[in-house]
């Protein structure tokens, strides 16, 4: 069938800073796609649609309090909640675009303090990406853009370690990109960087997240 014959789906994660613009290019990354006749939908994490997530959702905005490492497993659990549904959709043929993922976990986790190797532990056999886009903006940049302030970690400060620690956990699927250029260009570069991925990563089978 066509489904078996294009290959396997992509899965595509955009990273970065709050306010760097990962929301606003997945959605025109996502109509771009669907232009273009390729079957994908949009994911995001925190998926605050489950059970996990709302008490995460609760969290953020400060309506609830848990200690740091329960809030850390929280995070873990609502990516493992989702595995096998993302796993189905990717072999069928389905490209996923993916807002925030286990990096966001670890670097806002670490950032609180906590020992980077026990952030990574939970994520370990989550599905890793074909491509990690991080948009690259100085936390004071993005601190002038709208809608900042609102949640829990919307400080510049603790930006600035978050960002720290997305830099360290950077590897060969990962693509920098300027995310303080105008909105139309940051689009131009992710339409090419999907574009390769999808067509790369068809026959190439899926893999776990190792770090
Ligand atoms: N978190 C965690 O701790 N652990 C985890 O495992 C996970 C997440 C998965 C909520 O995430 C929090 O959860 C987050 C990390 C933590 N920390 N905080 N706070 P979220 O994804 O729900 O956060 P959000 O509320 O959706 O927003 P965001 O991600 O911070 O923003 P964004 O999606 O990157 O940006 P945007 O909404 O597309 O754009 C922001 C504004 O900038 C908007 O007005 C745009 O019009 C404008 N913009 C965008 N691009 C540009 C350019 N190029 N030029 C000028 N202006 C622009
Ligand atoms: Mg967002």
């Amino acid at each position: 069938d066509a489904g078996s014959k294009s290959g396997r789906g992509a899965l595509v994660v955009l990273e970065g800073l709050d306010r760097s613009g990962k929301s606003s290019q997945c959605a025109r990354l996502l109509s771009y796609l669907e232009g273009q006749g390729c079957r994908a939908e949009g994911w995001r994490f925190p998926d605050r649609g489950t059970c996990v997530g709302q008490m995460i959702s609760a969290y953020l905005a400060n309506e609830s309090q848990l200690d740091d490492r329960t809030i850390h497993l929280l995070f873990s659990a609502n990516r493992w909640e989702k595995r096998a549904l993302m796993e189905s959709k990717l072999l069928g043929g389905t490209t996923l675009i993916v807002d925030r993922y286990s990096y966001s976990g670890v670097a806002f986790s670490a950032a609180k303090g906590l020992d980077i190797q026990w952030c990574k532990a939970p994520d370990v056999g989550l599905i890793a990406p074909d491509l990690v886009i991080y948009l690259d903006v100085q936390p004071e940049k993005a601190a002038e853009r709208g809608g900042y302030g609102g949640e829990r970690y919307e400080k510049i400060e603790f930006q600035k370690r978050v960002a720290d620690h997305y830099h360290s956990l950077r590897d060969s699927t990962w693509k920098v990109v300027d995310g303080s250029l105008p909105m139309e260009t940051v689009e131009e570069h992710l339409r090419e960087l999907a574009t390769n991925c999808i067509q790369e990563c068809q026959e190439k089978p899926l893999t776990n997240l190792t770090w």
